[in-house]
Order: C-alpha cells, then sequence, then structure tokens
C-alpha cells in the first residue's frame, strides 16, 4: 500500500469514528488539520480562563462584604482550574505549554474578546458572572460532546463550575435591582455596557466564520456561532424581565413564526477592533499576564529543581 492510500485509509476511520460519535484520544491517528485547529481553539480558550481573571480580581479589595468575597475568590480560582485543565488537554496534542503562554504573550493568539472591556463597578461583577459565565456556559455545554476525548471531559467538570459562576453573578444583580435606586442604576449600568459584548463571544456570524465548517464537520464544535448565540438571547431575555430591567436591545422582538427572538445587528465593526487589540484593555491584559508570568518564574524553576532531585534519588536508590 503507498503511503497516500495508507493515509485515505486512516483518514476514512477516522471520519467513521467521528461520525460514530466514538471519542478521538491523544494517541489515535488524527488528521494534522485536526489536531492543529483543536490546538488553536482549545489554547485559546485557555488563554480565555486566564485572562478571564483579571476584570474580577480587580475586585477582590472592593467586594460589599466578606461573604461576597469569599465567593468571588473562590470563583476567580476555579477559572484558574479551567485555564489548567484546558491547557493540559492542549499538551495531549503535541504542543507544549511554554509555546502555549508565548503565543499568548506575543499577541499570536487570541482570547476571548469580552476580557478587554474594563470592570467598573461592583455591578460588572453580577454582569461578568450573570452574562459571561452564562454565556461561556451555553457554548461549553455543547462542547461536552465535542469529538476530541480529552476536551470533552474537561468541559463536563467545567460546566458544573460555570454553573455555580453564572447563579453567583445573576444573584448579585437580583440584590441590586431589588435595592436601592442607585442600586438598581448600577445593575441596569453593568447590563447595558456588557450585553453586547458578550453577544460578541460566540464569535462572528456563521457565513463569516472561518473556522465553523470544518470544526463542525469534525464534530469539534456541535452547534454554529449563531445557533448558540441565538439560545443565549433567548434565555437572558426572560432573566432580565425577571430583574425588572430595560433591555439594551431596543429591536429585540419575539418572533412567533420562529419561535424564537429576533434582535438587533451587533457592532462587528467594534468586534473586529477589539480582537486585533484595539480594545480598551487589551495592551493592560497581556501586561499584567506578562509581569505576573515573571513574577512566578522562581515557582516554574524551583518545581523543575525538585522533580530533578527527586528523580536522582530514585536512580541512586535503583
Ligand atoms: N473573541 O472561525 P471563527 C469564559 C476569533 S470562556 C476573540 O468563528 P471558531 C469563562 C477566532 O478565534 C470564553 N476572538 O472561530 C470565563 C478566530 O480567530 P483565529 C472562551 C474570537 O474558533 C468567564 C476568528 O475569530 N470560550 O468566558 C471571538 O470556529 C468569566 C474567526 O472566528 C471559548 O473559547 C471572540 N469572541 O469559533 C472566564 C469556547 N470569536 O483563531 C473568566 C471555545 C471568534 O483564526 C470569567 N471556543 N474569534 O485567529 C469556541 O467555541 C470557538 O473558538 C468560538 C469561535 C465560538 C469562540
Amino acid at each position: 500500500m503507498s503511503s497516500e492510500e495508507q493515509t485515505s485509509l486512516q483518514e476514512q476511520q477516522f471520519m467513521q469514528k467521528i461520525n460514530a460519535e466514538e471519542k478521538i484520544e491523544p494517541k489515535d491517528w488524527m488528521p494534522e488539520k485536526y489536531r492543529k485547529n483543536l490546538i488553536r481553539q482549545i489554547s485559546q480558550h485557555a488563554h480565555s480562563e486566564v485572562i478571564g481573571m483579571q476584570p474580577e480580581g480587580n475586585f477582590l479589595t472592593r467586594a460589599p462584604s466578606l461573604r461576597r468575597k469569599a465567593i468571588l475568590l473562590s470563583k476567580i480560582q476555579d477559572e484558574a482550574g479551567h485555564g489548567l485543565y484546558l491547557y493540559s488537554a492542549a499538551e495531549t496534542l503535541g504542543i507544549s505549554r511554554d509555546e502555549m503562554i508565548e503565543a499568548l504573550q506575543s499577541g499570536r493568539a487570541k482570547y476571548a474578546s469580552i476580557f478587554n472591556y474594563p470592570a467598573l463597578t461592583w455591578g460588572d461583577m453580577g454582569a461578568i458572572g450573570w452574562l459571561v459565565d452564562g454565556a461561556a456556559i451555553v457554548n461549553q455545554v455543547s462542547l461536552q460532546r465535542t469529538s476530541y476525548g480529552p476536551y470533552a471531559r474537561g468541559m463536563i467538570r467545567i460546566c458544573k463550575e460555570e454553573s455555580f459562576h453564572q447563579r453567583q453573578g445573576y444573584d448579585i444583580m437580583l440584590t441590586l435591582a431589588n435595592g436601592t435606586s442607585e442600586q438598581k442604576a448600577m445593575a441596569q449600568d453593568s447590563l447595558n455596557r456588557f450585553y453586547w459584548p458578550a453577544l460578541m463571544m460566540f464569535g462572528p456570524h456563521d457565513s463569516e466564520s472561518a473556522h465553523s465548517a470544518k470544526s463542525m464537520e469534525w464534530k469539534i464544535k456541535r452547534e454554529t456561532n449563531d445557533d448558540l448565540r441565538q439560545k443565549f438571547i433567548d434565555q437572558t431575555a426572560s432573566q432580565i424581565e425577571f430583574l425588572g430591567l430595560e433591555h439594551p436591545d431596543k429591536e429585540l422582538k419575539w418572533n412567533e413564526e420562529r419561535g424564537h427572538y429576533d434582535s438587533g445587528e451587533i457592532d462587528w465593526e467594534e468586534f473586529h477592533n477589539v480582537i486585533a487589540g484595539n480594545g480598551h484593555c487589551n495592551r493592560q491584559r497581556l501586561e499584567h499576564h506578562i509581569k505576573a508570568h515573571e513574577e512566578g518564574a522562581w515557582v516554574r524553576e524551583a518545581l523543575v529543581a525538585y522533580n530533578a532531585k527527586k528523580q536522582a534519588k530514585q536512580a541512586e536508590v535503583a
């Protein structure tokens, strides 16, 4: 059998597995483009979790009570854990953590655009948990069925934690919306600023999405950007109503025939500007990551030294 024939046979077997809903595991044969596309998506997802700690981290010293502070701290720590699971899943595809970090810090790899918006008030902690984690869950529930085993398994645990994050955000919003008129205004302002960027988290329209067609065929993505965004729009409308707040989308209208809400258009120019590096906080987020990474170098060095010592001792005993 020629090498081309062998590759085509491997490709057929790979697609059979995908179509039979079997998971692809790290040691299985996979097309190079499948591997690269997965590394791209999983590593960018990991970067989003880690960079996403910054807007909320800034509010740890400003939480209005000890209880709120403890909850926020634990939520932010969960995000660090999500980053870890995801970097580990990406490493099974043959890329190192250092390479991924370098891609992030040099600006080659993206992370979710939403984290380039500033968090200005305590209301933003509510809006981030409710809307940002809320949008993340809608996307990640479908990723629990992604075709790559380590990514799918990581998603199951991440989704459980994200649903707690979403509830804690909504709880903050409920308290503010039922509080004084100043608190209600703060909740409304946070909703107004975070609603549209949350819709952008689902990516460009399907017709503009460079990776969707192949990712859907390979079952890396299980639902398209627009379908997931629609789910989020539909579920959020009744949550806004329950809070007694005004919907930021003045064109939002229930469409009986479609069984979904019709909505106004996203400002795509803003989206492209932010992912091109020109959002409010892009520079600040990367500079902070680089600083924290450099300051943590001694921990990584200590770990390597400890492991080398341990291995040397084991070799001596053997
Ligand atoms: N921001 O062809 P597509 C969280 C890029 S986790 C920045 O449609 P794809 C938890 C895209 O990468 C949030 N870039 O791409 C949390 C691609 O660029 P490339 C993260 C974006 O991959 C909460 C180009 O545009 N979740 O929030 C964005 O098929 C609170 C073309 O786009 C995930 O990453 C964007 N919004 O679909 C943490 C979920 N949208 O790579 C802390 C996994 C698109 O060619 C606090 N990822 N781009 O240079 C996915 O499901 C997909 O990657 C999509 C994009 C849906 C994000």
